[in-house]
């Protein structure tokens, strides 16, 4: 039974024998997050001003340098989960290379790796629209007591232990999984506390929103051509809403929510696609099946490809459940 204005805090406390491997280390690991989550949204809320005191780059009216939100995020997730000395490793969309957290006492002893994307959806930016955080958790295959190495972060998504993504919308969300199905939980800026505002939360099993940048539409692949095809067909429940922001979390936050597909496909210049398979596909898609949709790269699970380098990049469908199924029938067709 779901109590009525459970925070966060509370969840978690409730929930945490459901984690795998529970040692209360996974809890403090989100609750690091959740904390770094609303340092950054304070800093996303107030994005607009920096037009009046300076732009990005450039030194403000203090003579304080002003950092591009996207390397502060990364440098705040990346502190309070160094601080709270919880993880032995970060990797981030944001840096070239993984860090290595080896902890004041120097025993390389947490079991943790996080993978981020400390705010994506760069360019909705500068432009007052929704971008988002997203996190993907694996423990590390290395031993306790080591530096971390490679081979803990190029593990495949079927390992993750859990994922989430930040919204930062009209009001901001956290919502995230551990493998027991999907919350979503909006904060109050007055308080500073996230409620369980979207318990449980389930993609409808099939939607009418497409969500594609449908200015690639040439240089896609024909199978692609053929789907989107599909979707403005006019012909049973179609044609379909075509909605993309250009945020992966919030076009697929609204997706999940209402039933439908997000896609971002190879393409003529782009022939890996665009997204990464660690920072942004793998958590999606672990998100997406917990709450009972799909993801693909249009042949086969996303969750299931081996990754080989940090910032590989693959094609991602992902949504509805009978949606995907329908883009991947149009792919297997060349
Ligand atoms: P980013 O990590 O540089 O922000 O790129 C990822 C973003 C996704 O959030 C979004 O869905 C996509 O790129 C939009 O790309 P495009 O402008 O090519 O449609
Ligand atoms: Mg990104």
């Amino acid at each position: 039974m779901v109590q009525k204005h459970q925070t966060l805090g509370e969840f978690i406390i409730e929930n945490q024998s459901e984690f795998a491997y529970s040692s209360g280390e996974l809890s403090r690991l989100i609750n690091s997050i959740r904390l770094a989550a609303k340092v950054v949204n304070h800093e996303v809320n107030k994005a607009g001003l920096v037009d009046i005191t300076g732009a990005a780059g450039e030194t403000n009216v203090q003579g304080e340098d002003q950092q591009k939100l996207d390397v502060y995020a990364n440098e705040k997730f990346i502190q309070t989960l160094t601080n709270r000395e919880i993880v032995c490793g970060i990797a981030s969309e944001e840096m070239e290379d993984f860090i290595t957290i080896a902890g004041s006492k120097r025993d390389h002893a947490n079991k943790y790796v996080v993978l981020m994307d400390p705010l994506d959806g760069s360019s909705n930016i500068d432009v007052n629209v929704s971008v988002g955080t997203i996190f993907s958790i694996y423990r590390r295959v290395t031993p306790v007591g080591t530096p971390v190495q490679i081979e803990d972060f190029l593990q495949p998504g079927n390992k993750q232990v859990a994922a989430g993504y930040i919204v930062y919308g009209t009001s901001t969300m956290l919502v995230y999984t551990t493998g027991f199905g999907v919350n979503g939980f909006t904060l109050n800026p007055a308080l500073g506390s996230w409620y369980l505002s979207h318990p449980n939360m389930k993609y409808p099993q099939k939607g009418h929103i497409y969500s594609v940048n449908e200015g690639n539409y040439v240089h896609f692949p024909q199978g692609v051509k053929d789907y989107i095809k599909y979707c403005q067909e006019e012909k049973e429940d179609r044609p379909y809403t075509s909605r993309y922001i250009g945020s992966l979390v919030s076009d697929f936050h609204r997706n999940m929510i209402k039933g439908g597909i997000y896609f971002y496909p190879t393409s003529s210049k782009a022939p890996n696609g665009k997204l990464r398979l660690l920072y942004e596909c793998n958590p999606m898609a672990f998100i997406a099946e917990q709450a009972g949709g799909k993801a693909s790269d249009g042949y086969k699970r996303i969750l299931d490809i081996e990754p080989t380098e940090l910032h590989q990049r693959v094609p991602f469908f992902c949504g509805s459940r009978d949606m995907v199924d329908k883009a991947e029938e149009f792919m297997a067709k060349y």
